[in-house]
Order: C-alpha cells, then sequence, then structure tokens
C-alpha cells in the first residue's frame, strides 16, 4: 500500500525546492514557471523512532522503514482546467495521489517572478488553485448528471441516490466550496461519492513556505493560512523549503541537528509534513521484528488483525488464527521478546483485534486453510 502525496501549487511558490528537500531525486529547482514539465516522482521513507530503539534490542539483518510516495505536479495557472499552461496534464496527476500537498508562498522576494507581477497574496493563490480542481470536478459532475438523470427517469432507484450526491456536490462547488465540505451519512451514498474520485475531495495540506526567518514562528502570510486552513477544517503546517532544502543537503545528522537547533526547531520539516501526511489519511504503523529484519507496515486507523496481517501476505489474512501482540513501549521495558512473555505482557489476539499504532505483530495462520 503506496502512499502517494502530489505536491501542487502556482508557478514559483517553492514545490520543486520542497520536492528537493523530501526526494532524494533532484527536481529541477529554477526561477522558472515551468520547470517542472515532468510529474517528478520520488520515494521517502517515513521517519520512526521506534524502529531504531527496536534494532537496538533485536540486532535485525536490516530496518525496513515504510515509504511514501511524493510527485511534484507541474505548474498549476490560472485556466488551467480549460487547457492553460500544461493543460489538463497535471490533473491526471492529481487524481492518482492519495492526498494533496498545496504549497502557498508565504515569502517575500523580489527576484522570484508572481504571477502577474502582483504583490504576495496566499489568499488569492490558494483561491486561484482551489477554483480550477474544482471547475474540473463540476466538469465530471455535470457529465454523470446528465448520464444519471436519464436512467433515473426510468424509476432507477440507485440512479436517484447518484443524483441526490451530484447534485449536492454540484451545489458546493457553484458557492466556491471544495466537495470535501460536503459530508453523507449514508453508507451507499458515501460510496457513490467516493466512486467519482473527485480532486477536491482529496484530503489536503497546506503548506505555507516561508524564508528562514520565518522558520519557527511564521509570518503575516502564514496566519493566513492557517486560517483558511481552520476555516475548513484542514491540516496546515509552516515550513522553510529553502532553508530545509540547505539542511537536507547537510552530510552527518549532527550537522542537520546544529541547523535545525539554530533555527529553534525540534524536527525537520520534513520529518514534521510527512507525519502530518500519515495522520491526514488516517494511517498508522504496525511493526514486526525479527532477526531477519525490523519492519513498519502501513495500515489503516481501525483495521482488525487479519486485513493488518493481509499487508503482510494474503494468505496471512486468509488462514488467520491469531496474532501476537507486544506493546511496543513493553518491548522497550523488558528488553526482549522472551523477557515480556514471562511478565505475562504479550497478547494474545483474536480476529476482532482492532491494531493499534507502534503494535509489534507477530501473525499465526494456517495455509492449508487457504
Ligand atoms: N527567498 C526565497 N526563495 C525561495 C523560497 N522557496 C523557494 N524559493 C526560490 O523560488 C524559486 C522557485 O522555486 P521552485 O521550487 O522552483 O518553485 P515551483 O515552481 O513551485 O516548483 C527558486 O529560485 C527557489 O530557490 C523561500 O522560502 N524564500
Ligand atoms: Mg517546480
Amino acid at each position: 500500500m503506496a502512499l502517494k502525496c502530489g505536491i501542487v501549487g502556482l508557478p514559483n511558490v517553492g514545490k520543486s525546492t520542497l520536492f528537493n528537500c523530501l526526494s532524494s531525486a533532484k527536481a529541477q529547482a529554477a526561477n522558472f514557471p515551468f520547470c517542472t514539465i515532468e510529474p517528478n516522482l520520488g520515494v521517502i521513507t517515513v521517519p520512526d523512532e521506534r524502529l531504531n530503539k527496536l534494532a537496538e534490542i533485536v540486532h535485525p539483518g536490516q530496518i525496513v522503514p515504510a515509504t511514501c510516495e511524493i510527485v511534484d505536479i507541474a505548474g498549476l495557472v490560472k485556466g488551467a482546467s480549460k487547457g492553460e499552461g500544461l493543460g489538463n496534464k497535471f490533473l491526471g496527476n492529481i487524481r492518482e495521489c492519495d492526498a494533496i500537498i498545496h504549497v502557498i508562498r508565504c515569502f517575500d522576494d523580489d527576484n522570484i517572478i508572481r504571477e502577474g507581477g502582483a504583490p504576495i497574496d496566499p489568499e488569492e493563490d490558494k483561491s486561484i488553485i482551489d477554483t480550477e480542481l474544482q471547475l474540473k470536478d463540476l466538469e465530471t459532475i455535470d457529465a454523470q448528471l446528465k448520464k444519471q438523470e436519464k436512467i433515473a427517469n426510468s424509476g432507477d432507484k440507485e440512479a436517484k441516490e447518484a443524483l441526490e450526491v451530484l447534485n449536492a456536490y454540484k451545489k458546493a462547488l457553484e458557492q466556491g466550496k471544495n466537495a470535501r465540505t460536503v459530508a453523507f451519512d449514508d453508507k451507499e451514498l458515501q460510496k457513490i461519492a467516493h466512486d467519482l474520485f473527485l480532486l477536491t475531495t482529496k484530503p489536503v495540506l497546506y503548506v505555507a513556505n516561508v524564508d528562514e526567518s520565518a522558520a519557527k514562528d511564521g509570518n503575516a502570510y502564514s496566519k493566513k493560512v492557517e486560517e483558511m486552513a481552520a476555516a475548513e477544517g484542514a491540516e496546515c503546517m509552516t515550513i522553510a523549503a529553502k532553508t530545509e532544502e540547505d539542511i537536507a543537503a547537510l552530510d552527518t545528522y549532527e550537522d542537520k541537528k546544529m541547523f535545525l537547533d539554530e533555527l529553534g526547531l525540534k524536527e525537520s520539516g520534513v520529518d514534521r509534513l510527512i507525519k502530518k501526511a500519515y495522520h491526514l489519511l488516517n494511517l498508522q504503523t504496525f511493526i514486526t521484528a525479527g532477526p531477519m529484519e525490523v519492519k513498519a507496515w502501513t495500515f489503516h486507523k481501525g483495521w482488525k488483525a487479519p486485513q493488518c496481517a493481509g499487508v503482510i501476505h494474503t494468505d496471512f489474512e486468509k488462514g488467520f488464527i491469531r496474532a501476537e501482540v507486544i506493546k511496543y513501549e513493553d518491548y522497550i521495558k523488558y528488553g526482549s521478546e522472551t523477557a515480556v512473555r514471562d511478565a505475562g505482557k504479550m497478547g494474545v489476539e483474536g480476529k476482532d483485534y482492532v491494531v493499534q499504532d507502534g503494535d509489534i505483530m507477530h501473525f499465526r495462520f494456517n495455509v492449508s486453510k487457504n
């Protein structure tokens, strides 16, 4: 289950700079709007201190962290939904993503061109991008409406439900709201809504890209971004992408730490961003620990033991018997699996166990059940 996040935003807001910090792949960062012609794909590891702590106990052959794919999506501009700029290419890229990282320029720099040469304006920037995505969603909705109206006329129940969903979305989009602001209580309607794969229903993380001086406390622009995010119940964070790019280029952990300390930051923006993305998508991690490897596995919050077993292998899910679960804190406290077992702290759980973040799992399964 590779998690995929797409970075979007107007040209010259710092998307490629952010991508560079995130990924070892070097997207071209230059003072030119369409620098990223091809979507750039990078894979980053999800930082998790627990893996290292466990490895100190288990001494595995290797540590395998969870990964997250990041796509730097080429410049969205005003009119993009009608084919302006790079046309509709980027929309396909966004459609493939699980979440959107929306970068908004919150730094002044006369040398970096802002579209039209106007002063920095986070509100306008956000609304230009939102509008393009909303227009594209409206196109999807209108096409579906035509189709479903015909079917509904013949008295089809499902088509009538679809119309209910489509009309609710249409109303919101026409008011300039994102489709994610519309919620459906009914399970059937939720499914219809999901299957539309709208762009503005994807979870979004707003990133206010600030200068080094505002890395710790933000600035007036980033406060505005925070307000806008709060108004729609979305996640938001401030990052100094250019500075973080410099930090990412440093060789040693100690050097990076020192640089961050000087800025008054506890954690690199990249680490914060990935954690936020995980949270945004309701993702959690369970761990397997053995002599071969200590490995992080990604699952959706609320999943039960067999479903999580299926992340490792479908046979594990089909033939699931039980799961032996050690809480991370207990593993660290007692210092070995045997000691945890002796202390009676190892849980033996059945198919209804809801796996918790950080659980160290050992699945028992029966192959002949398959
Ligand atoms: N002064 C300043 N420049 C930045 C910052 N972030 C990015 N830039 C510069 O802005 C220009 C455009 O950045 P880029 O990442 O290519 O923008 P993109 O078009 O959104 O991908 C580059 O010259 C970056 O070095 C920042 O926080 N402060
Ligand atoms: Mg770029």
